[in-house]
């Protein structure tokens, strides 16, 4: 009997991360049973996360959704029936097209956000293009706070090859935790500092990539912008900054210079909670590097004053000339590679109704009119745990007449849906992936056939285009075709053989980013003065401080009853909300609480607490722990309220960043108690 050996491929892992890993996948009798990284990748060089290497147990795992199921129970309550995908869409056909003809295409939320980044994830215009239109959400959960203030101040968001980090004299980690969410530039930070690099961390609370700080910064939360300005301040009495560098490639340092002379240091301290001696010794540390690192993270600009913040705190490595330059610069997130085309968009209609923040989907869902919103399609997205104030969107998504979620699991959104469609795994369809943690271009490959009756989204969207009567050459199949027309219409010179065995990096790619020392805002200039952020946002053009919403100063009648600041970071063994529910990944849901808040409420460790304000409740187990702060109550986000019952959304509020309209997760206050 000959022995089958199994075939490796490279493919790339496509979750909306930094990593974007390029994988090394063993398929054996048409099933994956082996992902590792790709050792010959200039992406990964091999490192991968431990949720790529448990995918099989995803793809395979009892928990994902085989068939389309139609709901028997009440909303939420997770009982469904099995139904053919012929009945599915079907029903689907049915109640969209009377929607559309009694009230209009608006009537229809069309939902989708970034499961998966790919360019093949816009087949679904094809289908809502034709549709005649639709409802949308605008804004992001994500980093759109950060992504407009710092487009706003350097004129795009890009930064060094993060190998580049090994030259660095100092590193400043501020608001990012990459040993959790960004494993490739956490690899070159170790790197670094190995080599004699000093590393400076600043979060509310002792993060997992700090442990090899020399400096460690514990701001209030919210409050990092007044510390940023409070150091430019000093770096600007102490004359440690570059006059040349200013001058010419800055714009508006005077009227920058006069703003943060409002923030003297024992002030900043104050505001802060920050004792000044530390903030003395980290610039200490930039007077002897003044050309640094900073690594800034999506924790920060989690606030209503957060695209602010991301200003003043990316202006600082400017004030020393430490852009453009080896070993230096400010990293925030990648985006070098060239907009992928999707070639096949119909014309674009006119009724798309662009009207809901996405952060306040739960409030606004049923408050649109003429027409209300009567149904959504829900794709790449788990609102009923990523979003904020879970209670709120759970009662007005019940109100709807119909729910479609794509999906490969029964999330907290699917229990949700009338009709559930089991969607494909990354190994089951064609993509070309560009991230935001590098900015190479890499080939996602079709694998293995999908189990059960998963389809893709082209091919749903295709089954539904046919009873609509759709031109079904706006809604491609998904292959290797369609990847060679989106190729050669996005001008890559490249092609699909190439990229089956190496990524694609584009040539105006910069390995310094800025180094050519342009900068693509109005006055070509970095920006400390934005004339844009009053013309698009209304917010002063300096980067000046303000306090959030929903804290001890700005809110002393909600403070008075819920005292603790609830903080949620990035989890390292799940993707978002992803992985939760995968059986070898499950875990009792905890909370980080300070032994002098837990002691003031008598509570003792492992005791089960219930966490709450006026938005909701749920309860987890409390992990004693001096790592944070008193005042603060830090966990991890993703956990579901179908499986854990510790849907953490239920306690945010719909708060937006002052700009770039994002969601202010990190601006909740809550109680604990210990439970009987
Ligand atoms: N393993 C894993 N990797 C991921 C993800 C995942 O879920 N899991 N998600 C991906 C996505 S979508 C994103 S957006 C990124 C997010 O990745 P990161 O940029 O690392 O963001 P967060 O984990 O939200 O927060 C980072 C840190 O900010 C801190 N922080 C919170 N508030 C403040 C504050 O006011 N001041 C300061 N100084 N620090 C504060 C938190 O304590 C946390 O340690 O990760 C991506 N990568
Ligand atoms: N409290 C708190 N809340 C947060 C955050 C926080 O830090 N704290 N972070 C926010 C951030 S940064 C982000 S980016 C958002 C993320 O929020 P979302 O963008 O909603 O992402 P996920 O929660 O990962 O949900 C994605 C869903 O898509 C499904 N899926 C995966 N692949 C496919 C596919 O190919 N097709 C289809 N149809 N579905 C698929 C997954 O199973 C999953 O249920 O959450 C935000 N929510
Ligand atoms: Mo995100």
């Amino acid at each position: 009997m000959t022995k089958n050996y199994p075939l490796a491929f490279f493919t790339v892992c496509p979750k909306d991360c930094f990593g974007s890993c390029s994988l090394e996948v063993e398929v054996e009798r048409g099933k994956v049973v082996k992902v590792r990284g790709n050792r010959n990748s200039p992406v990964n060089q091999g490192r991968i996360c431990i949720k790529g290497k448990n995918y099989p147990n995803m793809v395979y795992g009892p928990e994902r959704l085989l068939y389309p199921l139609q709901r028997i129970g009440k909303r939420g309550k997770g009982e469904f029936k099995r139904i053919s995908w012929e009945q599915a869409l079907d029903t689907i056909y049915e109640k969209l097209k009377n929607l559309k003809e009694q009230h209009g295409p608006e009537s229809v939320l069309y939902y989708n956000r970034f499961a998966n980044l790919g360019v093949v994830k816009n087949c679904a215009y094809g289908f809502w293009y034709q549709f005649g239109g639709f409802t949308s959400t605008y804004g992001g959960l994500c980093d759109s706070a950060a992504q407009e203030a710092i487009n706003l101040t350097y004129g795009e968001v890009k930064h060094n090859k993060i190998s580049d980090l090994e030259n660095s004299k100092l590193i400043i980690l501020w608001g990012s935790n990459p040993a959790y969410t960004n494993i490739h530039i956490m690899h070159y930070i170790n790197r670094a500092v190995d080599k004699g690099a000093e590393l400076i961390t600043i979060d509310i609370r002792e993060n997992e990539s700090g442990a090899k700080s020399h400096l460690y910064l514990n701001p209030r939360p919210g409050t990092d912008g007044c510390l940023a300005l409070g150091i430019a301040n000093q770096l600007i009495e102490d004359k440690l900054i570059d006059h040349n560098f200013i001058n010419q490639h800055t714009f508006g340092f005077t009227k920058f210079k006069e703003l943060v002379k409002n923030y003297p240091l024992d002030k900043v301290s104050d505001t802060t909670e920050i004792p000044l001696h530390k903030i003395e010794t980290m610039i200490g540390f930039i007077k002897n590097a003044p050309e640094y690192a900073l690594i800034c993270g999506m924790g920060v600009q989690r606030y209503t004053n957060g695209g602010q913040t991301i200003r003043a705190i990316s202006l600082l490595p400017v004030l020393t000339g430490s852009i453009g330059k080896k070993g230096c610069g400010f990293y925030f997130s990648d985006r070098q590679a060239p907009e992928l085309n999707w070639p096949f968009s119909p014309p674009k209609p006119k009724r798309i109704r662009n009207s809901i923040p996405v952060a306040k989907l739960a409030s606004e869902l049923n408050n649109q009119v003429d027409p209300l919103v009567k149904a959504v399609w829900i794709e790449q997205a788990n609102p009923m745990t990523s979003n904020p104030s879970i209670n709120i969107l759970a009662r007005a998504m019940n109100k709807l007449d119909l729910i479609v979620v794509a999906d490969l699991f029964l999330t907290d959104t699917a229990r949700m849906a009338d009709i559930i469609l089991p969607a494909t795994s990354m190994f089951e369809y064609y993509d070309l992936i560009t991230g935001y943690g590098h900015s190479y271009i890499q080939l996602q490959q079709k694998l293995i056939e999908s189990p059960g009756e998963c389809k893709h989204e082209s091919e749903i969207y295709r089954l539904l285009g046919k009873k609509f009567g759709f031109n079904l050459d706006y809604l491609p199949e998904n292959n290797l075709s369609t990847i060679e027309k989106i190729i050669s219409s996005s001008n890559l010179n490249t092609d699909v053989d190439e990229l089956k065995e190496k990524p694609y990096l584009h040539p105006s790619y910069q390995e310094i980013a800025f180094g050519d020392l342009k900068f693509n805002t109005p006055i070509q200039k970095v920006e400390f003065f934005s004339q844009r952020m009053r013309d698009r946002w209304g917010e002063d053009p300096l980067p000046a401080y303000s306090e959030p919403v929903e804290n001890k100063y700005s809110s002393p009648n909600i403070y008075y009853k819920y005292p603790l600041s609830l903080i949620s970071s990035h989890a390292y063994n799940k993707m978002n909300s992803q992985f939760s529910d995968i059986s070898i990944l499950k875990e009792e849901p905890f909370v980080w609480v300070n032994p002098y808040d837990a002691a003031k409420r008598g509570i003792n460790k492992n005791d089960r607490v219930k966490m709450y304000n006026g938005r909701g409740s749920l309860i987890l187990k409390a992990i004693i722990t001096k790592k944070v702060t008193p005042g603060i109550v830090h966990t991890y986000f993703g956990w579901w309220g179908g499986v854990h019952q510790a849907n953490l959304n239920k306690l945010t509020g719909e708060y937006i960043s002052d700009i770039g309209h994002g969601t202010a997760f990190h601006n909740c206050l809550v109680e604990i108690q210990k439970v009987k």
